[in-house]
């Protein structure tokens, strides 16, 4: 039996969970709520860890729910202010060095999107420990693992609360710069709030034509989706990386 257990930490096709997980969620908590954001004090990071390390341990990974990670949630409720909300989809790296020049938030600067920013996390049923070795996949294994989960039900509530003007940043070299299937698509633009007025930028690879336009099929998507939710709709394109981040 422990052999066979121990083999089965090995079953997924996904990258396992970064070592010393928890400690790295203590870590950046403990800057973020002392350094970084520290009057948006959500102080308590033990509970924090606590709550984020017992949403997923000892459970099948691959039966992750929004209500394992509501406990979550409510400890550290991702908020910005209005106006300063900027969401991105396949521009992660240009998106925030946008924000940081202008002053403006993504969700990796509330607090739950600093914690797991680039790290990798899931557990094992019947075990107190991560596992290292392999986690399940989105395409290969599951959609409804830990980490896609933990994204989806994070960028829902972020963009449920984001008001005034925001900005989304969306990748212009590609066909389409609208992706219905990516978090963005599925998960925030049909959850903004009426009162909001959607900003998006189509900026393209430096040396490369726009393969995507404000005027095409994948944008009228994202049009129509606002629409049916009465958000005000704004869109540049033809941007490229020194226009979009240089003031024009
Ligand atoms: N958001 C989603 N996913 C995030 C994320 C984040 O802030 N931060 C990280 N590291 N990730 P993509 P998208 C991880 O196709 O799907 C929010 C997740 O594994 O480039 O449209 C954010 O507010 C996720 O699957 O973008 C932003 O507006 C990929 O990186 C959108 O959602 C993101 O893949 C971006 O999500």
């Amino acid at each position: 039996i422990y052999k066979w257990h121990h083999s089965g930490l090995n079953r997924w096709h996904g990258r396992g969970s970064t070592a010393d997980f928890q400690k790295i969620i203590q870590e950046r908590c403990d800057d973020y709520t002392q350094q970084i954001r520290p009057r948006a004090r959500s102080g308590n990071c033990q509970g924090i860890q606590q709550a984020f390390t017992s949403a997923f341990i000892s459970k099948d990974p691959c039966k992750a729910t929004k209500e394992d990670y509501k406990p979550l949630l409510d400890l550290a409720y991702p908020t910005v202010p209005c106006d300063k909300a900027v969401f991105w989809s396949k521009t992660k790296e240009l998106a925030h060095e946008y924000a940081k020049r202008r002053g403006l938030l993504t969700l990796e600067d509330t607090l739950l999107g600093s914690l797991a920013d680039g790290l990798s996390w899931c557990g094992e049923p019947g075990s107190p420990d991560l596992n290292y070795q392999s986690c399940p996949d989105w395409k290969k294994d599951c959609r409804t693992n830990y980490f896609s989960v933990f994204w989806e039900a994070l960028s829902e509530r972020f963009a449920e609360n984001v008001c005034g003007t925001v900005q989304v940043v969306l990748n212009g070299s590609i066909e389409n710069a609208f992706d219905k299937m990516s978090i963005f698509g599925r998960v925030e633009a049909p959850n903004l709030s009426p009162t909001v007025t959607l900003k998006a930028w189509l900026v393209h690879d430096p040396g490369k034509p726009p393969s995507d336009s404000c005027s095409g099929p994948s944008i009228k998507e994202l049009e129509s989706i606002l629409n049916q939710r009465s958000v005000r709709f704004i869109c540049r394109d033809n941007l490229s990386r020194d226009q979009f981040l240089g003031s024009f």
